[in-house]
């Protein structure tokens, strides 16, 4: 059985080299309780390298995403500064195992917010929500995992890339979303797949944050992937709109 430490030895090594890895349940049981303490100490090595921790990406929160995967919880991972990604800019393709790309709606934290709290206390606890997307990247070989070993891998979180911020008091539970890739729309959603309304998948994140001291004010949330994610390749130009609050893109470089 590898030891706990080990494995997040694992996981840390293939995100920073992108090279891919069995997977953990292939060849040892690993329970959901387990793949998050070997999540917690792979990010702890990453920041004894100086990366800072900016928030949580939630995931699995829309149909689409959960049937994509063929699991049906939400689970979460965290930010650091590292993997924010310039809005306009560009990723390297290489420093990726098999990179995907995802439309999600980001919430900028006015203040801490933990535990059991109702979708309106949540809200008032936001200072302000943005048009992202989430670069996923599973360190696991073919993109396939069971639910632990995703877990372990930081929920597959790789890097975000995050719009302009625009005030919360505006109704963002069925906001239109397309992301054209070249110019083409390739997915089309709404606001509404992620879990009903994306405060809910809020209200799942200070519950999921709790054991680590809850969200904290300045914190970047990720509500979670509102239609299937795409394969990115080099040379593509990504942008995901959101109606009403903007558009956000990203390029990929060799
Ligand atoms: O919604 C998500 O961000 C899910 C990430 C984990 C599953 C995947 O890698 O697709
Ligand atoms: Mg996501």
């Amino acid at each position: 059985m590898t030891s706990l430490v080990k494995a997040a030895q694992i996981v840390d090594e293939a995100a920073r080299t992108a090279g891919a890895i069995p997977q953990f349940t292939e060849s040892e049981a690993l329970g959901v309780e387990e793949a998050y303490a070997i999540q917690a100490l792979s990010m702890e090595r990453r920041f004894a390298r100086g990366e800072r921790l900016v928030g949580v990406k939630m995931g699995l929160t829309s149909r689409a995403k959960m049937a994509q995967v063929g699991v049906d919880e939400v689970i979460w991972g965290r930010l650091t500064d590292a993997m924010r990604l310039e809005e306009g800019g560009s990723l390297s393709r290489k420093r990726y195992v098999h990179p995907r790309i995802e439309p999600e709606l980001a919430f900028l934290m006015k203040s801490d917010l933990s535990g059991a709290v109702s979708p309106t206390e949540a809200l008032s606890a936001v200072e302000a929500i943005a048009p992202a997307m989430e670069v996923i990247d599973s360190r696991y070989r073919n993109f396939k995992f069971a639910l632990p070993d995703v877990i372990a891998d930081n929920s597959s979180s790789s890097g975000f890339v995050l719009g302009s911020w625009a005030r919360p008091d505006q109704d963002f539970s069925n906001l239109g979303i397309v992301v054209e890739v070249d110019g083409r729309p390739a997915q089309i959603g709404s606001t509404a797949a992620i879990l009903g309304h994306p405060i809910r998948s809020l209200v799942a994140a200070a519950k999921a944050a709790a054991p680590i001291g809850g969200l904290k004010a300045g914190w970047i949330v990720l509500a979670g992937g509102a239609t299937a994610a795409h394969s990115l390749s080099v040379g593509e130009y990504v942008r995901t709109t959101i109606r009403g609050l903007g558009s956000v893109s990203i390029r990929v470089a060799e």
